[in-house]
């Protein structure tokens, strides 16, 4: 693992040379103001106050001034055509000129067509912008994240309370090179090498897409000796099949190499990037990037003839295909600096067509809707009444287990239909009067967040119920009933104000998207639902998906398993080693100390000796003597071991296996005040060390992989044994009792104590070969005492005194503990600021201690009040925790106080000034756990003041 960084900046180094097209390209000077050149038709919104279009440019004052609209409220927005897709780079805006209609806050959405609209988000969530405090001010905006897209949308969320909402907007961006190309789900494009065989070391391939279905290959290309390269989308994630390695195994059959994304069938762009240098390689969609390495030892990616975009065309039998063909759109395709959509376009011979693919985008109009709410969403639709017969269909995709899809009450009494969601199972249920007429339940795990089609149908007595293509009917008898179309139809919930049987509800409201409804046969116009001519609705959010995957990333720390609900994710910690919401709390004590402070004695134990940092337990064992706490690691080998036959050239070796990583023993020694291993070399003509200028016969390696040549008792550096420090060897011209080189048996045994060559990981004999020799070893545990973590002890014994450190780096979890004395009336114990986040830890009155802290959203403050004061000069103790589920304060026994997280809106903890520790006369013990388990933020000891 230590490896990791290193390597990472290496593999950046690779690739700093080589050509990364399009992604990241944003060019230096997109700035151009892009809605003053506009034409007034060019605007568009929601109502306008005058009743026509009013161009709302920025500056502008004639006419109306900007816009307004009829009314003000949340369901209104301002719209502008930049007339094809464009990069967008910043916004601007002003209130309406001369009046005091202005917007103080409004959101962004985004679209290549004016339908299925994309929220504009920031930090992984929809974006605020903070709009104006006047009239004509204009407050500009850069957006950290370009986007390319043809219509923008202005959604006032708050205004001034005064006056209306009034808006006057600017765009800023520039135009950029763009080709598409548009697959129809039977076609793909050939890209055709000069040779037959195409061998590279490296490989950039870049494209953006756009789909609407969950599955289909976006390229494949492989060789006959078995290497391939296949992307592919999986249920609405790409998966990266890579193989580089002569193998028998299909691509097809294989796990992917890496999966990444999430909802990428949403019909928005999403990127891709491929970096390959041998077998490293990084995948990045969107703004994550995973790297990982090849399987085997090929660095070569080995292609016959061709690479396939599109669909894996099979040789010999045009227009068939092995796997599912992507169908969407593609931009900007490069491969290896190769620009394939334009030879394509240029029909330049490398590329061979496959079916029908246009150099335009075809874009699907279907117009999704988002139930926004858990109690209050609803979307009615008028249908045909007193048909006979029944027909409703409709796709929809959630998070939630259970929710009302649709209810509606059946015409000429023939009863009430309920379509819901239960445990994830899709359950239709006929009710007349309180008898069940009919049930189907059908379907499981449907909240899996991808999109589910269903219809219901009933003629002639037959009722079926469709999910995904399987019809499923009622397992009892429905010959006598006899069902009527209703008249109307609620999606998702019911109003307040209906009773049964006009719209049934027994379990909670819909959370989730819908799209494609179907209503006798009709496809139901939900635009016209949102401009008011058609049914009715609340809490919907019309013309986009705003399903959110809040399992990606995934927050849940230390390998816990994440789950998700529309409004919140969950994190299974089972077998982590880790508690709490996000699995950041250690299950065990960070060292020995800790236990016996707790009352335990000798024994087993767990200690994660970085506490919350990434590093597992490791079990040790505790024991306790009269003055110390000693922790010590086993390893597989402690018995001794006798050894003959060894020489220089046919050496003896033996490695130590501890039982955990290299990096948990190191964290245990690194925070030991002291720590040692005894070992133990008989001999019988068999050298240890030689003299101190001569080659060792032995010798051992240590945490590195380097040679120790020194032994038991010696400090490092000087190739010699305890007796030769003493003056006591057998030999006194030898500086270890073994290199005297008799035929009796002798031995040098002492301790090794150098923290920073320890523990033991291997040893290697090689002089035991000669007539007569023969050597036997034995190498104890790594044993240490004192943990510095537990006894590190400051004071500030003046207000003016503090500590400082680099800037606390813990975006997403932080936790700090320690204990305090005072006699001091206030002081602060840690302080951390950003530009307008910020932590803080205070005893803020004698008997208060005070936890604010700012991620972005305002500061939140938790306060423990105690019955006593706390300043009365004896240990306190004091636990933090800030995770993005819950804030909590705990001081010594009392009551812990907590505070749930808010699941929208800012979460990251962004810090840029230093770490103020301790102001006022504050005596602070044990150390800022987190603090700790940052390798960039780890206290020196010199910087502090012990007492
Ligand atoms: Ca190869
Ligand atoms: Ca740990
Ligand atoms: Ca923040």
């Amino acid at each position: 693992m230590d490896s990791g960084p290193l390597l990472l900046s290496i593999f950046t180094l690779l690739f700093s040379g080589l050509w990364r097209p399009g992604l990241t390209a944003t060019n230096y000077n997109c700035d151009d103001p892009l809605a003053s050149l506009l034409s007034p038709m060019a605007f568009s919104s929601s109502s306008d106050l005058t009743g026509t279009h009013s161009p709302a440019q920025l500056n502008r004052r004639v006419g109306a001034g900007g816009w307004s609209p009829e009314d003000s409220n949340a369901q209104q927005w301002l719209q502008m055509d930049l007339g094809g897709r464009v990069e967008v780079t910043a916004v601007a805006t002003q209130g309406r000129y001369g009046s005091s209609d202005w917007v103080t806050s409004y959101s962004l959405l985004f679209s290549d067509t004016g339908h299925n609209w994309k929220q504009y988000q920031q930090e992984d969530s929809i974006w605020t912008f903070a709009g104006n405090t006047n009239a004509d001010g204009v407050m500009h905006h850069r957006l950290l994240h370009p986007v390319r897209a043809r219509f923008v949308r202005f959604v006032p969320l708050e205004w001034n309370p005064s006056g209306k909402i009034g808006m006057r907007v600017e765009v800023y961006g520039c135009s950029y090179k763009s080709d598409v190309a548009d697959f129809d789900g039977r076609s793909s494009l050939l890209y055709r090498f000069n040779q037959k065989l195409l061998s590279t070391l490296k490989d950039v391939i870049s494209l953006k897409f756009k789909s609407i279905q969950g599955d289909g290959v976006l390229f494949h290309g492989e060789g006959q000796r078995g290497d391939y390269i296949t992307l592919e989308l999986q249920k609405g994630r790409l998966a990266l099949h890579l193989n580089l390695d002569d193998s028998k195994t299909r691509f097809s059959s294989s796990q992917p190499s890496a999966t990444l994304g999430s909802l990428l069938d949403d019909q928005h762009w999403h990127s891709v990037l491929i970096e390959r240098v041998g077998k490293h390689v990084n995948f990045t969609v969107d703004k994550y990037t995973q790297h990982f390495r090849t399987k085997g030892e090929a660095d070569a990616l080995d292609i016959d003839y061709e690479l396939s975009f599109g669909g894996i065309p099979v040789p010999g039998k045009p227009g068939t295909f092995l796997k599912k063909n992507f169908q969407g759109c593609m931009e900007n395709l490069y491969y290896n600096g190769i620009n394939i959509i334009d030879l394509a376009k240029r029909r330049k011979h490398q590329i061979y067509t496959v079916g029908n693919v246009t150099f335009s985008c075809s874009e699907p109009q279907i117009v999704p809707i988002t139930f926004v709410n858990s109690s209050s969403s609803y979307l009615l639709l008028p249908g045909t009444p007193n048909i006979d017969g029944l027909s409703v269909g409709f796709q929809f995709r959630t998070w939630n287990k259970d929710g009302l899809l649709l209810s509606t009450e059946l015409s000429e009494g023939s009863g009430a239909l309920l379509l819901s969601l239960e445990a994830g199972t899709l359950r239709l249920l006929i009710q007349k009067t309180t008898r069940r007429a009919a049930e189907i339940l059908t379907g499981s795990n449907l909240n899996d967040g991808l999109w589910h089609s269903v219809s219901i149908n009933a003629r002639r007595n037959r009722i079926t119920l469709t999910l995904d293509n399987d019809a499923a009917s009622p397992a009892q008898d429905t010959s006598q009933i006899q069902i009527y179309s209703g008249n109307s139809y609620y999606f998702g919930g019911c109003p307040d104000n209906l009773t049964a049987p006009q719209c049934l509800n027994p379990i909670e409201a819909f959370q989730g998207c819908m799209r494609l409804i179907f209503i006798d046969n009709q496809p139901k116009d939900l635009i016209s639902v949102q401009q008011g001519s058609l049914g009715n609705f609340s809490d919907l959010h019309i013309d986009l998906c705003s399903i959110k995957d809040r399992c990606l990333p995934n927050y849940c720390e230390h390998g816990g398993s994440c789950s998700q609900s529309w409004t919140t994710f969950y994190c299974n910690c089972s077998d982590t080693g880790y508690i709490g919401p996000t699995c950041h709390h250690p299950l065990y004590e960070r060292s020995c100390e800790v236990y016996r402070h707790q009352g335990n004695t000798a024994g087993f134990f767990h200690i994660d000796p970085d506490g919350s940092g990434p590093l597992g337990a490791l079990q040790v064992y505790c024991n306790v003597t009269e003055d110390k706490i000693w922790t010590s690691v086993q390893h597989n080998n402690t018995e001794l071991t006798r050894v003959q036959g060894a020489s220089p050239e046919k050496p003896y070796s033996m490695a130590l296996d501890y039982g955990g990583s290299l990096g948990q023993l190191e964290a245990v020694i690194d925070s030991s005040e002291h720590c040692e291993q005894e070992v133990a070399y008989y001999c019988r003509r068999s050298r240890l060390l030689n003299t101190p200028d001569g080659v060792p016969f032995t010798w051992w390696m240590g945490r590195s992989k380097e040679r120790h040549p020194y032994w038991g008792g010696a400090p490092p550096g000087v190739q010699q044994c305890e007796c030769g420090l003493d003056e006591i060897c057998l030999d006194i011209r030898y500086f270890c009792n073994c290199d005297a080189d008799k035929d009796e048996w002798t031995n040098d045994t002492g301790f090794l104590s150098f923290k920073d060559h320890l523990p033991v990981t291997q040893i290697v004999i090689t002089d035991t070969n000669r007539s007569n020799s023969e050597a036997a070893w034995r190498i104890g545990p790594l044993r240490c005492y004192g943990d510095r973590h537990f006894w590190n002890a400051v004071s500030f014994n003046t207000e003016a005194s503090y500590l400082h450190f680099p800037t606390f780096h813990a975006e997403f979890s932080a936790d700090i503990s320690f204990y305090f004395k005072t006699t001091a009336l206030s002081g602060v114990f840690l302080e951390n600021l950003g530009i307008t986040d910020f932590i803080r830890l205070e005893i803020s009155s004698p008997s208060e201690i005070t936890f604010a802290i700012d991620v972005g959203n305002g500061p939140v403050e938790l306060v423990v009040q105690s019955p006593s004061p706390l300043n009365d000069n004896q240990w306190h103790y004091v636990r933090a925790e800030r995770n993005l589920k819950v804030t909590s304060l705990q001081v010594d026994g009392l009551p812990r106080m907590s505070r749930e997280t808010s699941e929208e809106g800012h979460f990251r903890l962004q810090l840029n000034s230093q770490l103020f520790v301790g102001r006022g006369n504050l005596k602070v013990l044990f150390l800022l756990e987190a603090l700790q388990n940052h390798p960039v933020t780890r206290p020196r000891e010199t910087a502090f003041i012990w007492t």
